[in-house]
């Protein structure tokens, strides 16, 4: 099946936007850097990643006759926010499993940011103390058990929609929006930097733009510090994405890059390098980036620019996945 065919319910305002960072750029004196912003992508709380690859998780949630959408992360977890606003656009409600997954000693962490955002918008929020870690638990099992005891239909969303058949298909369009973008602006991406956790995100991307004429770098940047685990997620997803939209070819191994070296020793605890890029985005560019993806995908990106690795007549797009809500609960690290 062509992506055109599979079923999508619509979340996002459209063709999220691309822009210039024109003062990051000169101030790195290399590539010309662009964003994306999928920050902004949707009028659902904030929007993200997350919502793009839940426009094609809905249409199988409703073909089931589901009544809830069930899914799991941490507490500060985007994704699960993501699902607590679009159970809440599309009529269904929404039960959320929040693990202790970083042990960040923030007093208000499991009060403000995302999770308040889920509990304003009447999601079953349990907070459950079990760490870090993207498969499948047992309190996921309970969670999905319990919304049958009560006689609803579960529709399970793994961590970050990412283990999922569909889950991929949300950034294939993006990979195909990128070119539409691209021939209105009259330039060409050669390089994409772009977060990786769950994988689905980059994965999409790369069957996405493997289905193109022009060949072009996907650099996904490991924010888990568990970079073997991510580098699986990556490889499966993009592949059985690949198959699922007919691209006709088995993908090369170098179409598929995770890097690693900007996560820092734990997944969710930003390094001296997340918290300059964050500020450097903002003074720069008032461009609000988080401690937790998008601080450590910027991070390197401003090295690798640096280095030259991403060479200076390069034109780079850098993916903003989102993600904002969660500075609410690192306000300490900006006091000085
Ligand atoms: C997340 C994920 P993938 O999980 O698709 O690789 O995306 C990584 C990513 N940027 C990048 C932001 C802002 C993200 O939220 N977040 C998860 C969550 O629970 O929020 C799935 C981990």
């Amino acid at each position: 099946m062509a992506l055109a065919d599979f079923p999508r319910h619509p979340l996002t305002f459209g063709p999220s936007p691309v822009h210039p960072l024109e003062r990051l750029s000169a101030h790195l004196g290399g590539a010309r850097i662009w964003a994306k912003r999928e920050d902004c992508n949707s009028g659902l709380a904030f929007g993200g990643n997350k919502t793009r690859k839940l426009e094609y998780l809905v249409p199988d949630a409703l073909a089931i006759g589901a009544t809830h959408l069930v899914s799991i992360g941490g507490i500060q977890s985007n994704h699960t926010r993501q699902v607590a606003a679009v159970a809440a656009k599309v009529g269904l409600k929404a039960r959320l499993v929040q693990e202790c997954w970083v042990d960040w000693p923030d007093a208000v962490n499991d009060r403000v940011g995302n999770i308040l955002l889920s509990r304003i918008m009447g999601a079953h929020v349990e907070l459950v103390d079990s760490t870090f870690g993207i498969g499948f638990k047992e309190s996921w099992e309970r969670a999905l058990e319990g919304v049958r005891a009560g006689g609803g239909v579960p529709y399970p969303i793994p961590a970050g929609a990412s283990d999922h058949r569909l889950g991929g298909l949300g950034f294939v369009r993006w990979a195909d929006e990128v070119a539409q973008q691209e021939a209105e602006l009259g330039i060409f991406f050669d390089t994409i930097v772009v977060c990786s956790v769950t994988g689905s995100t980059q994965a999409g991307m790369i069957a996405g733009f493997a289905g193109q004429d022009r060949e072009r770098r996907v650099l996904g940047i490991d924010a888990s510090a568990k970079i073997d685990e991510t580098r699986d997620q990556v490889e499966r997803i993009a592949r059985a994405t690949a198959k699922l939209v007919d691209l006709g070819r088995e993908l090369r191994p170098d179409e598929i890059t995770v890097l690693e070296g900007w996560a820092g020793d734990r997944y969710g605890i930003p390094v001296a390098s997340t918290l300059d890029a964050i500020r450097l985005s903002g003074s720069l560019e008032g461009m609000i980036i988080d401690p937790v993806y998008e601080g450590k995908s910027m991070a390197a990106l401003i090295d690798l620019v640096r280095s030259g690795e991403i060479g200076r007549d390069s034109n780079v797009l850098y993916a903003h996945l989102g993600g904002q809500p969660a500075l609410n609960a690192y306000s300490a690290l900006f006091r000085a």
